[in-house]
């Protein structure tokens, strides 16, 4: 476990031993918890077939373990982690893993189709010094499409970091891995770039490759950043990478903002508690009362947010992502009628979808933003007469401000770094909605069941449930309307074939399956957002019932609890300035 873990686990710890005795409750510490406690960093290596990703690997962990070959080689992604039992797990998509030794790992090539990924344990030294970080080697761009598409779609939203490596032999930075670092960006994630197989040019030839590479990143990216060298010196170069990555920071980033969150709410509740106890009955029966209002504005509200959201934006979200998609796949033109000619029907294939992936993930992103953020002021602004009673019960004034701040920020989290984690949220959380339709007969037109979230479903996870199973359906439909590329056209006639026919089919397919996708994950976004107001909302209310509850046994307890409750901020504040805020590296 790494250092920042530990301090992370000790305080949250603490935290439950200090809130013991009071009558304040956080519902995520539990989570929070085991998150921290579970959490490795994935860091999955890509690049082309053959540019040398699994000979990197094994040059760095000094074994031979890993498969190598001048064919597209590694089928499936495999996660090294250390054990002092070497043993292999081959996962199934329904979660059930087989267990295997380690040089049976050469088997699963031909057993692809049947798992999503390999974890291998291996007693090595080198694996052992990377504590939470687990490296992954990645099914090269030329494995089957279908194999690569799955291992992308698994670890794009779960890498914190991505390795690249180019042969230098490739030249330059191809369309393919553009796309793919466009994805990388899209997801709000950082990429080292190897320049690898140096050894097979000259100074000077390698000099030039990575001079134009560098040009590639700095048009393409806002940020540049070195392109390293590789030669046969592999081992070292790859550790020296992985030593630059600071896990500590990496996981800090994960973690801070919830754990601030979390120490917020509770001083939040503290102070309510403190007014709470200082006011009188009638005053607290007032309060109580108004945040019931809040509760039902906010139930209505959410019906009504659905209601507009899938009879006015969900169109209009829909048309907005095809028009991306269209024109990108328009400027892809010459490279799918090259792929054409060459009649390289998967080469052709690869290129529609990765245009698809790259283009949707980012329109949908950005639809979703939008989304989620006027969702969030819609809910802020239905209590927003709350919102000024709570400021004059508690002197809080900024207690909806800070709210929907805090909402809009876990709505951007990168969510699902975390690796253990088996599906996204906002998959879990509609199957949760599902069940909860089912289980009391919800009818069209009802208001939507309660669904206690266990997390939140981000924009990226909402984002991810959308274009995976397009991804995937759009590789089932293709092979149908790509029987003319044998045909042996020439390039005009395939040109016209690309624009009047392939083009239009891939769109009008999408079309067909995005409302449907798309209106399931707005629907999971505003249940989301609205429980957690409603969540907010009701925290205050359990706590001013069950401070008036005490107080009618005893009259006395009121003093010692305002004693205690002050001590316990004190105490708190102190722990958290500590941890949070003065925390160095
Ligand atoms: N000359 C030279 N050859 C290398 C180097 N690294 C790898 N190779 C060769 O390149 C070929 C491909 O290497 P792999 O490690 O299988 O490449 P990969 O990126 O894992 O390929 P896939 O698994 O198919 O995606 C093998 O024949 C290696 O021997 C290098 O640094 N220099
Ligand atoms: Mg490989």
């Amino acid at each position: 476990m790494l250092k920042t873990q530990n301090i992370y686990l000790n305080y949250l710890e603490a935290i439950e031993r200090l809130i013991v005795e009071t009558p304040l409750s956080v519902d995520e510490l539990g989570q929070l918890k085991e998150d921290v406690r579970h959490t490795e960093l994935l860091i999955p290596v890509i690049g082309a077939f053959s540019a040398g990703k699994s000979s990197l690997i094994n040059a760095f962990i000094g074994e031979d373990v890993l498969g190598v070959g001048l064919t597209p080689e590694t089928e499936l992604a495999t996660e090294l982690r250390y054990s002092s039992d070497p043993h292999l797990l081959a996962l199934r998509p329904d979660g059930s893993s087989e267990r295997l030794s380690v040089s049976a790992l050469s088997t699963l090539k031909s057993r692809a189709n049947e798992f999503t990924h390999v974890q291998l344990y291996l007693d090595n030294p080198q694996l052992k010094t990377l504590p939470s970080l687990v490296l992954v080697d990645m099914p090269g761009f030329g494995s089957s499409l279908a194999n690569h598409n799955k291992a992308i779609a698994y670890y794009l939203p779960r890498g914190v970091h991505f390795i690249v490596v180019t042969s230098v032999e490739d030249g330059n930075i191809t369309q393919s891995m553009l796309r793919q670092l466009d994805d990388l960006q899209t997801y709000g994630r950082d990429f080292t770039f190897l320049l690898n197989k140096i050894n097979l040019r000259s100074g000077e030839q390698v000099q030039a490759v990575a001079e134009l590479i560098d040009d590639q990143i700095r048009s393409n990216f806002v940020t540049s950043r070195p392109v390293i060298t590789v030669g046969l010196d592999g081992e070292v170069r790859l550790k020296e990478v992985l030593t630059r990555l600071q896990p500590e920071q990496i996981l800090r980033q994960v973690f801070e903002d919830r754990l601030k969150d979390l120490t917020h709410s509770l001083l939040s509740q503290i102070n309510l508690a403190l007014t709470s106890l200082k006011k009188d009955q009638a005053e607290n029966q007032l309060a109580l009362s108004e945040l019931a209002k809040g509760i039902r504005q906010i139930e209505r509200k959410r019906d009504e947010v659905l209601e507009d959201l899938r009879d006015q934006q969900l169109d209009r979200t829909v048309d907005r992502c095809l028009k991306m998609v269209g024109r990108e796949l328009d400027n892809a033109e010459s490279e799918l009628v090259s792929a054409g000619l060459a009649g390289n029907q998967e080469a052709f294939s690869r290129i529609v979808s990765e245009v698809v992936r790259s283009s949707m993930t980012r329109s949908v992103k950005d639809q979703m933003d939008n989304l989620s953020r006027s969702v969030v002021a819609d809910f802020a602004q239905a209590v927003g007469d709350l919102g000024k009673s709570m400021g004059q019960f508690n002197n809080e004034q900024n207690w909806l401000g800070q709210l929907t701040d805090r909402i809009n920020r876990s709505l951007q989290k990168t969510g699902e770094t975390l690796g253990h984690w088996s599906g996204s949220l906002a998959e879990r959380n509609a199957q949760e909605l599902e069940r909860l339709k089912k289980e009391s007969k919800w009818e069209e037109g009802e208001p939507l069941p309660r669904v206690t979230y266990q997390g939140l479903a981000t924009v990226l996870a909402v984002t991810t449930s959308v274009v995976n199973p397009l991804i995937e359906l759009a590789i089932i439909f293709l092979p149908s309307i790509l029987a003319f590329i044998n045909e042996g056209r020439q390039r005009e006639q395939l040109r016209q074939k690309v624009i009047t026919e392939v083009i239009p089919s891939v769109k009008r397919e999408l079309r067909d399956r995005l409302p449907a996708l798309l209106n399931e994950q707005i629907d999971a976004l505003v249940t989301q957002v609205s429980s957690e107001f409603e969540r907010e909302i009701s925290e205050k209310q359990s706590l001013i019932n069950e401070l008036a509850s005490n107080r009618q046994q005893n009259a006395h307890a009121a003093e010692q609890q305002i004693e205690h409750l002050t001590r316990v901020r004190e105490a708190l504040q102190k722990l958290a300035s500590e941890t949070l805020y003065e925390l160095q590296a």
